[in-house]
């Protein structure tokens, strides 16, 4: 084998393989579409495009949704929609927005810690942690893998608080066969160009309860009344815009497609990568397809001979991009530095030798083989690197 990039050997891949990358199924119509939209001159406020997506998106998960501008918006109203208040569960290994929103809407996030292997919310550690001034929990479908749902459900149901879910990572996602879209009380995708269903910026709220789903299409734009004469209470601007509908119908026709790519590529890099020491990738729960928003694995140093940014440096020469998500974890933020958090070990842990490899339509099975052999040649040359770096 040749030596790895790093140490001075040629560059495995001669144009960066990116972490994300997208295609269009017709951008021809996308561009006619915009075109007409351009001329029509009806650019947002409840188009015909949005009407479109939200009713196919509706039809395909089995939920009423609710379009709006980016998911952190749609949690904030989601939250403020379910008039919340107190403090409010939820994991500290995810995005900030997750927190963010919460505090946009005036509640407390306490942040709980996950399970090792799935990444997701660990119910006991939840169970501990719900006091009397607990409202909700938050659980996140972190990388497209669904959290523990049954046992969530049946925990806040005891508890008499609302559960809701992260979305974000989660479009395309089956659990029992049910797409992730009407677990919890409401759900909230994004659909960020990084997504699985993209629009550029934007997101969606699922629910079944009627009021959360009429409240939050008052709260995206303003709190208006049906003829926008009076504000019924301090809403926002959250509406999703023409464009980026006709870009999210186009990309709702290539998720079907893309979920089974990137399943595909998910069981090249678990055949290949399972057999080099210290590689531990998450677990996908039983009865779920995932949809590998982003492929997440641990880099165990001990194991592999290199860390977690040994790894992302060494797969960076080779023109491989890789990013730490969600390094550090919240608590470690400086927006929550003044949180009290109890002790969060696994997250800790997880967040300090994660590392998310490249999964997407362009990553062909090919591609996905190389990116293989040359982590297995760093962890060969581990010892090296390890001095080099
Ligand atoms: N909850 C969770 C669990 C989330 O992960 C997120 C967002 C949210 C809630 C909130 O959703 P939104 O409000 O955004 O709808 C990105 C995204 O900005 C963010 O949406 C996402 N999660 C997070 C995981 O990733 P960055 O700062 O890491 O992204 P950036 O710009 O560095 O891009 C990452 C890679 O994608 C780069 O290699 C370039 C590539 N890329 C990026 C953009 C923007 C493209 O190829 N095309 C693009 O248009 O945060």
């Amino acid at each position: 084998m040749n030596k790895p990039a790093v140490l001075g050997g040629k560059p495995r891949f001669t144009t960066p393989v990116k972490l994300v990358d997208i295609t269009f199924v017709n951008k021809e119509q996308i561009l006619k579409q915009i075109d007409e939209t351009l001329d029509s001159s009806l650019l947002t406020n409840n188009g015909k495009h949005l009407i479109a997506f939200e009713e196919a998106l509706s039809r395909l998960l089995g939920v009423p949704v609710v379009a709006v501008a980016n998911a952190t918006l749609g949690l904030t109203l989601l939250f403020k929609a379910a008039g919340l208040h107190g403090k409010i569960i939820m994991p500290s290994f995810t995005f900030c927005a997750t927190a963010h929103s919460a505090v946009w809407a005036g509640l407390e996030p306490v942040f709980v810690d996950i399970d090792e292997k799935t990444f997701t919310l660990d119910v006991n550690s939840v169970k501990k942690l719900i006091t009397p001034d607990v409202c909700a929990i938050v659980g996140v479908h972190t990388f497209g893998n669904p959290c523990a749902i049954e046992e969530l459900e049946k925990l806040a149901k005891s508890k008499g608080i609302r559960l809701f879910f992260d979305a974000a990572h989660a479009f395309g996602v089956t659990y029992h066969d049910k797409p992730i879209g009407s677990f919890g009380d409401a759900e909230v995708f994004s659909t960020h160009a990084t997504k699985t269903l993209i629009t550029g910026e934007g997101g969606f709220v699922s629910s079944n309860d009627k009021k959360i789903i009429d409240n939050i299409k008052r709260g995206r734009n303003f709190g208006f009344n049906n003829d926008n004469s009076d504000a019924l209470f301090c809403g926002t601007n959250a509406k999703m815009t023409e464009i980026g509908a006709i870009i999210g119908l186009d990309s709702l026709d290539a998720v079907d497609g893309m979920i089974k790519h990137r399943g595909v590529i998910a069981a090249v890099f678990r055949k290949r990568l399972s057999k080099i020491p210290g590689l531990r990738m998450q677990e996908i729960r039983k009865d779920a397809v995932s949809s590998y928003c982003f492929f997440g694995m641990l880099v165990i140093l001990e194991e592999f001979g290199l860390d977690r940014d040994g790894l992302a440096q060494a797969l960076a020469a080779e023109n491989v991009v890789t990013r730490k998500y969600f390094s550090p974890p919240l608590h470690r933020m400086t927006a929550y530095k003044n949180h009290a958090t109890s002790h969060l070990p696994v997250t800790e842990f997880v967040s300090s030798n994660i590392i998310c490899l490249p999964i997407h339509s362009k990553v062909t099975v090919e591609i996905a083989e190389e990116i293989c052999t040359a982590i297995e040649n760093i962890h060969k040359h581990a010892a090296a690197i390890h001095d080099a770096l």
